[in-house]
């Protein structure tokens, strides 16, 4: 056996995990390959990644009891790492840049295998540089034995598209918020440490805190996109899944956008939310239900005994644009679906959170520890942060203990939402505003600008985790956190 001070000496090297492998099993494991692939968007041709196996499959779908036992080959020109986003992997295996360990270079491979302790629906994507962007991410479904054999399970990725490569788009922001503070160097019109994000989206109009006008409305969608894909599909030409009339449907969403949240639409059709983050949730019914960065949605469908096709689309938080796909009941006529919704739609709030309840709630349980979170911003090089501290590998991770309920407590002091993730744990969210209640398990919760959250989670999984907003470029920005224990 490899004694941990060893193992944790030799995780720096490549090939660190499957010395470990080498001691726990023998059947061959799946093959997940990052590769470049071409898509085709607004009528131009993008080169963009995936993850897929050898038979092409996009992700794995595999059950509870079974290993996670994976070989990562990296077939792209750049080096890079996957993280299994909402799995409780060892920490060494969970894939993020500077945290568990190290990439993977072009040509090489790396190997996963930990136990599987609960279904759902994850997914996987890439946590080295600014992969994500360019769609390097893949479905990640665990199947626990409570699916209905009848039920047809219709898998449904969300991404945001650009042309403009991740660096540039990034780059881009840091000038506009370098222009904008520019801009603001006038008489009467000082900056603060914090909340001074905010420039406008579309021209050249400058917002500030000091300007009470906008104090009421958060800003949105930092990133103008140039489409918004479902299953790497616009509604110009998406993708179409047949479907039986009067059968029932599992819609597997997951919210792989880099930057953007949506209001899922169901059209005419009603569903039960059964699960948040792969989850189970007591159910909820509803026609539109709201999903941020990185979350996952699982809802029933009932689909009508009437042939027809039924879209199932995402609505853009704040603005008209959408996506989706089309549930096409035996021989109905597909009408084309306009990219544009009626209306714009509203900022996401936390409404449906605060309604959500965990089917098994975690134990109640006073918290052992308490880490108050300020999420922060400066506009100033579009620099995001935590407690006012844009993060490096030498800020010191969050204290916790093993064996610990500790709880978080997210105070966001921005006009922006931020979806906060923890990795290697689920959380309970246990608060919101200072009104307390046993809400659902995640691993990723929404806070809205100038919205306080608390979550709680049992610290079971020793390691070194990043707990980090999800939008690629806050978190790229320094909104990223660690904590460790042993
Ligand atoms: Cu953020």
């Amino acid at each position: 056996m490899l004694s941990r001070r060893n193992f944790l000496a030799g995780s720096i090297a490549a090939g660190a995990v499957s010395q470990v492998l080498a001691q726990t099993g023998d059947a061959a494991p799946t093959v997940l390959r990052i590769e470049r692939r071409d898509i085709e968007v607004n009528g131009k041709s993008a080169s963009v990644f995936c993850i897929r196996q050898p038979d092409g499959t996009f992700g794995i779908t595999t059950d509870v009891g079974k290993p996670f036992r994976v070989r990562v080959e990296n077939h792209i020109e750049e080096p890079s790492l996957i993280h299994w986003h909402g799995l409780a992997p060892p920490w060494q295996q969970d894939g993020v840049q500077d945290v568990s360990g190290p990439a993977i270079p072009p040509g090489g491979s790396a190997e996963y295998d930990f136990p599987l302790r609960r279904g759902g629906t994850y997914w996987m994507h890439s946590h080295y540089g600014m992969q994500e962007q360019l769609l390097l991410s893949a479905p990640l479904i665990i199947r626990d034995g409570s699916e209905n054999p009848s039920q047809q399970e219709v898998v449904v990725m969300l991404a945001d598209f650009s042309f403009t490569p991740p660096e540039q788009i990034l780059a881009q922001l840091q000038a506009r918020q370098i222009h904008a503070m520019r801009d603001m160097d006038m008489p009467g019109m000082e900056m603060h440490g914090t909340e001074v994000h905010g420039t406008e989206v579309h021209g050249t109009e400058v917002r500030g805190t000091e300007m009470p006008a906008i104090k009421s409305k958060p800003d949105l969608n930092d990133v103008q996109y140039d489409a918004f894909l479902a299953n790497s599909r616009t509604l110009a030409d998406p993708e179409v899944v047949k479907v039986e009339p009067g059968g029932a449907v599992r819609l597997r969403i997951v919210n792989a956008s880099s930057m953007s949240a949506y209001h899922i639409d169901l059209g005419q059709l009603e569903g039960n939310l059964i699960a948040v983050d792969g989850i189970p949730v007591q159910p909820v019914r509803g026609r539109a239900f709201p999903i941020t960065v990185a979350q996952r949605l699982d809802i029933e469908l009932a689909i009508p005994k009437i042939a027809a096709a039924y879209p199932v689309l995402a609505v853009l938080e704040g603005e008209r644009t959408q996506t989706g796909i089309v549930l096409l009941a035996g021989n109905g006529q597909i009408t084309r679906v306009s990219g544009m919704a009626e209306a714009a739609s509203p900022p996401l709030t936390l409404g449906l959170e605060r309604s959500l309840r965990a089917a098994e709630p975690l134990a109640d349980r006073k918290a052992d520890r308490t880490h108050v979170l300020n999420l922060t911003g400066s506009m100033q090089g579009y620099r995001w942060s935590i407690n006012n501290v844009a993060w490096t590998k030498d800020v010191p991770p969050l204290m916790v203990a093993k064996g610990e309920r500790v709880e978080l407590v997210l105070i966001n002091q921005t006009k922006m939402p931020h979806p906060m993730h923890l990795h290697g744990h689920t959380f309970q969210v246990v608060a919101i505003d200072g009104h307390r209640f046993a809400g659902a398990l995640r691993d990723t919760v929404l806070v809205p600008s100038k919205s306080t959250v608390t979550v709680a989670f049992d610290a079971d999984n020793p390691g070194w985790w990043a707990f980090h907003c999800h939008l690629l470029y806050h978190q790229h920005a320094g909104m990223f956190q660690t904590l460790r224990y042993d």
